[in-house]
């Protein structure tokens, strides 16, 4: 199959946006975000990050006619049963924002005690063609801890309470590249990335 000389990234989370191009970089194809082709959000109505990741790209790619990536992702905590799972961006219900969905993780976990707190965030990334010719998915995981506290200013989402133990750092603490060199993301999208280049051969 001949390489595309452009792809629509199917995400309108601006931190995913920095983080995925970055990691597409060196494939030598345009990356696109589909809000520059207008295309909103599709509904996410999957159970899994697999199927919300195919949703979201066969929709960007149907709309744009062009290839599309997209990655559905989220925390899986082990006290609260796997929550919040695929509603991560939405947990703490409508109007939802990075800070008021790490208050209610806190609240949530807050009787909880350290070595109870692990979790491991998720990520599902695929490449769709509008004819659904070819599909091609790649997971990731990150394993790590909930601290009780804030720390680090860089990411987004969960990443300042998303205790890194073998780096010894939260998400939020890390740089980009270190984050994409051991992410979910990061190892879902090198993966993806792998298996792109071996099908434009
Ligand atoms: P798109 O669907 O437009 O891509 P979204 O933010 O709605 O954007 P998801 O449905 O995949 O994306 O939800 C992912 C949520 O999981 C995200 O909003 C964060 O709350 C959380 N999350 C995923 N990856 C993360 C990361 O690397 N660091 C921190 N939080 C992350």
């Amino acid at each position: 199959m001949a390489k595309p000389e452009k792809i629509v990234l199917a995400t309108g989370n601006v931190g995913k946006l920095r983080e995925i191009s970055k990691i597409l970089a060196d494939l030598g194809i345009e990356i696109v975000p589909q809000s520059e082709f207008g295309v909103e959000s599709a509904e996410e109505t999957g159970a899994t990050f697999v199927e919300n990741a195919l949703i979201k790209a066969r929709h960007a790619a149907v709309e744009t006619g062009l290839p599309a990536i997209a990655d559905d992702s989220g925390l899986v905590v082990d006290a609260l049963d796997g929550k919040p799972g695929v509603h991560s961006a939405r947990y703490s219900g409508p109007g939802a924002t990075d800070d008021s969905n790490i208050d209610k993780l806190l609240g949530e976990l807050a009787n909880v005690s350290g070595e109870n707190r692990t979790a491991a965030f998720h990520c599902c990334a695929c490449y769709v063609t509008p004819d659904d010719a070819a599909s091609l998915i790649a997971e990731g995981r990150w394993e790590g801890m909930i601290l009780k506290e804030r720390r680090g200013g860089e990411g987004f989402g969960y990443d300042p309470v998303f205790y890194d133990p073998d780096a010894g750092r939260t998400a939020a603490e890390l740089g980009p590249e270190q984050k994409n060199a051991r992410s979910h993301r990061g190892r879902a999208l090198t993966a993806l990335a792998d298996m792109m280049r071996q099908h434009f051969m």
